[in-house]
């Protein structure tokens, strides 16, 4: 049996997630392959085809994708293109957009199942089902020959994760090697309860958090070591270290191999433990932080103090830790003063690096329920953006301090200032940046004044969207124009040039390609992605690799 399995990566993966793999779909591979005997490709634009030979659609039983709802766009893009090209099989979805918005996907007259949350045993009950053998579906809907749905209830969730074979890497090719650095998971669930995210992690994973032995998280990292030479390795676990004598052991058993790793932190951790992670090699935490408002984190239910952020960041400086904090602004119900107390937080804690994201209610989560009325999103296609834009109707007055508060926090770690994002230079940027408060004043008494300053941001990232859209909706040429007329008027922002880089790279014109990549080198010179895809470009302009057609796909 053939089977194709798709991660529909988006522009925005491309740009800032190149190297984290889909564990899942690598999960599924295995198990297909190593427990049915089945032959398993994976399409991901951002290390090859996006999609399978349209011409040899029906060379593959069934197509699965999985998606993020930040991704589900594209994905239902791309399936309709499979459909259009021929294909008959079953065409499948799973992940977390299906597991929390299952009837969207059963909207869709060309998707034939959708599982819900860990699929495993599931998948492979519906590849012995395709094949007419004995089987036991859970968790899933499948369509009738009559076209209604059923659903197949159950708890299959793998009791033992020890069981379930390592993800599929090599289904990558040497991209592990290359980079000398793998993602994994050792745990599934959690037992937190922050509203933007439960109960979407039952969905996916149950009730109960289950743990894989330290054994057998030590032979994949092994593995990795002798198939990849890998030299860091990433743990992506929702919640790693709270079980703090688990961590105790796994730091015990990783030290010896001298790898530095990463993984991510709520604040109820102790300095010893953290010690200890140090000494075994782990030197990036990604802390959870959220907000600088004990207001707002309670608002969110999640169960930590601002100053216990604030501690974990210092003791984590101390240690030589680095930290990435990541912050969400725009809560519903969050005030300009809530905005001021993260900034004050980032300002005072001073993270190594600071990543803000607009509060977004993503289905299958309490905030969605609870705020169904004053959500602005409803259609799909605005959670593919990552853009700030009103989420919440009664937040829409205050975008422009979301916005200006996500700029302002993570401008404070990017050098030089981006002064762009407010019109006027020099020691009026410096003056204002620094002083939230002032802002604040501009903000409630001479509103017009600080929508005066904010304006070219603003307009630069309204502009730079809408030429975004009109590449993802096969516009190029349109999206290229605007692209072209961006870089012009804004000559030091990067984001124009790495698009049409990679625009021009994928359409076969190699030669404006090198341009914008050297452009962008000499403005970022740390980008590696833009160092390799400008050296991919001279090669296609020197014609000794022309572009290859899943690519041109891809582009647009
Ligand atoms: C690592 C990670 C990332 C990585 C890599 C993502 C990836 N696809 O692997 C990166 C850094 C890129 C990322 C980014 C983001 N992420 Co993220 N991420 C995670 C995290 C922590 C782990 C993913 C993982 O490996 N899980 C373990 C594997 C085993 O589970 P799985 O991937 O879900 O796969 C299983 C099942 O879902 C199912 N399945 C999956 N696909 C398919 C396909 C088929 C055909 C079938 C049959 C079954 C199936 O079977 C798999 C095996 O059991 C999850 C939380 C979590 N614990 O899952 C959040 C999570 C997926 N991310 C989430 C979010 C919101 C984001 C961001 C929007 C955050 C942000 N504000 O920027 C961005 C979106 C980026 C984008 N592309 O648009 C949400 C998604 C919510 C939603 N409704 O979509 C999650 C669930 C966290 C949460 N609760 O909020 N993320
Ligand atoms: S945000 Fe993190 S800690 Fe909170 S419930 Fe979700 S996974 Fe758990």
């Amino acid at each position: 049996m053939r089977i194709a399995l798709i991660y529909p990566a988006t522009e925005f993966d491309r740009r800032h997630h190149s190297a984290a793999l889909p564990v899942g779909l690598l999960y599924l591979a295995a198990v297909a392959e190593k427990r049915r005997g089945a032959n398993v490709d994976i399409f991901d634009a951002r290390h090859g085809p996006t999609l399978p030979d349209l011409s040899h659609v029906n060379d593959y039983d069934v197509i699965g994708f999985t998606a993020m709802t930040t991704q589900i766009s594209n994905a239902l893009g791309l399936a309709r293109r499979l459909r259009k090209a021929g294909f008959n099989g079953p065409l499948v979805f799973g992940g977390p957009h299906a597991t929390v918005a299952s009837d969207h996907l059963k909207d869709q007259s060309f998707v034939d199942a959708v599982f819900i949350g860990e699929a495993e045993e599931t998948f492979l009950s519906y590849l012995d089902c395709m094949k007419g053998k004995p089987h036991c579906l859970e968790r899933v809907w499948t369509r009738d020959s009559k076209g209604r749905w059923e659903f197949h209830p159950g708890e299959n969730f793998v009791k033992d994760l020890d069981t379930l074979p390592f993800p599929a890497r090599e289904k990558y090719g040497d991209l592990a090697s290359r980079i000398r650095f793998i993602n994994m998971t050792t745990t599934r669930g959690c037992p937190f309860q922050c509203n933007y995210c439960q109960p979407s992690k039952r969905m996916l994973f149950g009730k109960s958090v289950r743990r894989r032995s330290v054994e057998n998280i030590m032979a994949e990292i092994e593995d990795a070591v002798q198939r990849f030479r890998i030299d860091r390795f990433s743990i992506d676990d929702d919640t790693f270290t709270f079980d703090e004598k688990m961590v105790l052991e796994f730091c015990e058993s990783v030290r010896p191999f001298g790898l530095h790793w990463a993984c991510q932190s709520r604040t109820d951790i102790g300095r010893k433990t953290l010690e200890t992670m140090r000494d075994a090699g782990c030197d990036v935490l990604f802390i959870g932080a959220e907000s600088g408002s004990q207001r707002v984190l309670d608002l969110m239910e999640k169960k930590s103090t601002v100053e216990q952020n604030a501690e974990l960041i210092r003791t984590c400086k101390e240690l030589g830790i680095r930290t990435w904090c990541n912050m969400m602004v725009g809560y519903p119900g969050e005030t300009l003063r809530d905005m001021e107390l993260s900034f004050e937080f980032v300002h005072r804690a001073r993270p190594t690096r600071v990543c803000v994201t607009q509060v977004t209610p993503f289905p299958g989560t309490y905030l969605w329920e609870r705020h169904r009325n004053d959500v602005v999103a409803r259609d799909w296609e605005a959670f593919g953006r990552h853009i700030f834009r009103p989420k919440f109707k009664s937040m829409a007055r205050k975008q422009y301090l979301v916005d200006y508060y996500s700029i302002l926090m993570t401008k404070e770690w990017e050098k030089p200032f981006d002064a762009e994002i407010l019109d006027h230079s020099g020691a009026l940027v410096c003056w204002l940046r620094r002083s939230p408060r002032i802002l604040s004043i501009l903000h409630w008494y001479v509103p017009f004044l600080f929508r005066a300053l904010t304006r070219k941001g603003r307009k630069y990232f309204a502009a730079l969207d809408e030429a975004l859209d009109a590449v993802r909706s096969g516009r190029t040429e349109v999206g290229v124009r605007l692209l072209e007329k961006l870089k012009r008027h804004f000559p030091t922002r990067t984001d124009p040039l790495g698009h049409l880089g990679w625009i021009y790279l994928t359409t076969g014109r190699p030669g404006e390609a090198v341009e914008n990549y050297t452009r962008l080198l000499a403005l970022d010179p740390a980008n590696e992605e833009a160092r390799a895809l400008l050296a991919k470009a001279r090669l296609q302009a020197n014609g000794s690799q022309p572009p290859r057609s899943d690519e041109t796909q891809a582009a647009s």
